[in-house]
């Protein structure tokens, strides 16, 4: 039995998304969850209940910050491919929490690389490295594979850490170990203060007047958004190679958050009406005069990255991998997700 796969991360969104992948693969799929004092399991709830799969997924304690559980949960699994996923994965948030978001977003990694290293070295390593290591460096875009890092947040700075330590193990001792620069992914599963999801979210609410207005941060920013689902079988495909390497998956389409805003009331039937500028821009329905987008500075950052645009054309080269959903079926399946939840 190869098809062995072991998920740090597994309640996230990606961890969600990958799960149901790898079983649709045949693979035997493990997952590590940290305990919480109210259950934290939703997104994979329907396969913790999925009695045809008792035998395929299993769920197990552990925490990324504690390298005995690791080391265990290596030994006794055995694995053949690891994805590490699990991180403190907010950038905003680690401006607030900056010394534990380098200990679970990058000391955790060399924990988790010394687990497989001692007890199972074969085995395939996937980070979950980030676009938010280019940060943006002002000329350098479409990012790609050479593109220079230029973190801009302890987020960043921490999955740096993660980055090299995974080329590291790679060269040092001729691990598999590969790392996927994402960008931004979303879907319905996005975490709920994440831009997108707080948008699409608040199109749902407003319209079954649930909330009266969406406050912002930043509306000028870009980012390259593709479909989480398409971005998980990139991660298994960059790990079904002959050698490791490190891959950029992206859209090589970018946006701001005020364009995804016009979008996301668009599905609803409302165009946006841009008046003012900085904190004091607002966004009215069009039709009724309704304020419904204002700017608040407390989400704004301390250091922002202005613009992610991706260059995915080595992961579409050597992996055959293409991102199948384009911007507005993403936002229409989220807004769609948030107003059939709202029903
Ligand atoms: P997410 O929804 O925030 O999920 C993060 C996961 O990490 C959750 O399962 C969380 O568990 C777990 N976790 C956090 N701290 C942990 C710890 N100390 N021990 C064990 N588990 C811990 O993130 P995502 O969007 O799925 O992203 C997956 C990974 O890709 C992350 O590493 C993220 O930084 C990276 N990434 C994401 C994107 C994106 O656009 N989504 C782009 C590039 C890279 P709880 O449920 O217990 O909190
Ligand atoms: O949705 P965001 O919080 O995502 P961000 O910062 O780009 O990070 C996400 O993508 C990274 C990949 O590039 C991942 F590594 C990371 O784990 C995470 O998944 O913010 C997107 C943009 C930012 O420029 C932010 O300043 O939206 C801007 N923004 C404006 N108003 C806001 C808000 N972000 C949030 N979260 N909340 C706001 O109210």
């Amino acid at each position: 039995m190869s098809k062995i796969a072991l998920i740090t991360g597994i309640t996230g969104q990606d961890g969600s998304y990958l799960s149901e992948f790898l079983l649709s693969k045949g693979y035997e799929v493990h997952g590590i969850v940290r305990r919480h004092s109210t259950s934290c399991t939703q997104r994979i709830d329907h396969l913790i209940d999925d009695t045809s799969i008792k035998d395929q997924f299993f769920i197990h304690y552990g925490d990324l910050t504690d390298s005995c559980s690791l080391a265990n949960l290596v030994k006794e699994i055995k694995p053949y491919e690891v994805y590490n996923l699990a991180a403190q994965s907010h950038v905003g948030v680690s401006f607030e929490v900056p010394e534990y978001t380098a200990e679970a977003t990058g000391v955790s990694t060399i924990k988790l690389l010394e687990a497989i290293r001692q007890n199972k070295s074969d085995c395939k390593f996937y980070q979950a490295s980030t676009s938010e290591l280019f940060g943006g460096i002002p000329g350098t875009a479409p990012q790609s594979e050479k593109t220079p890092f230029y973190p801009k947040s302890p987020y960043g700075a921490a999955k740096l850490y993660s980055y090299w330590i995974t080329v590291n193990y790679r060269e040092a001792y001729n691990m598999f170990a590969c790392n996927g620069i994402l960008f931004n992914h979303e879907s319905p599963r996005r975490g709920e203060e994440f831009v997108t999801r707080k948008i699409t979210i608040a199109v749902a609410k407003i319209m079954s007047g649930k909330q009266e207005k969406l406050s912002l941060g930043n509306l000028n920013a870009k980012r390259d958004w593709g479909f989480a689902g398409d971005y998980v079988e990139g991660m298994w495909l960059m790990l079904q190679q002959d050698k490791p390497d490190d891959y950029v998956l992206a859209t090589n389409e970018t946006h701001t958050v005020r364009e995804f805003v016009d979008a996301a009331f668009e599905e609803v039937g409302i165009t946006i009406e841009w008046r003012g500028t900085g904190v004091k821009e607002k966004g009215y329905d069009s039709k009724t005069g309704r304020l419904l987008v204002d700017v608040n500075p407390k989400y704004f950052r301390p250091a922002e990255v202005e613009l992610l645009l991706g260059d995915p054309a080595k992961a579409e080269r050597h992996l055959d991998w293409k991102r199948k959903v384009g911007f507005r079926e993403l936002v229409k399946m989220m807004v769609k997700s948030d107003m059939d939840s709202l029903e």
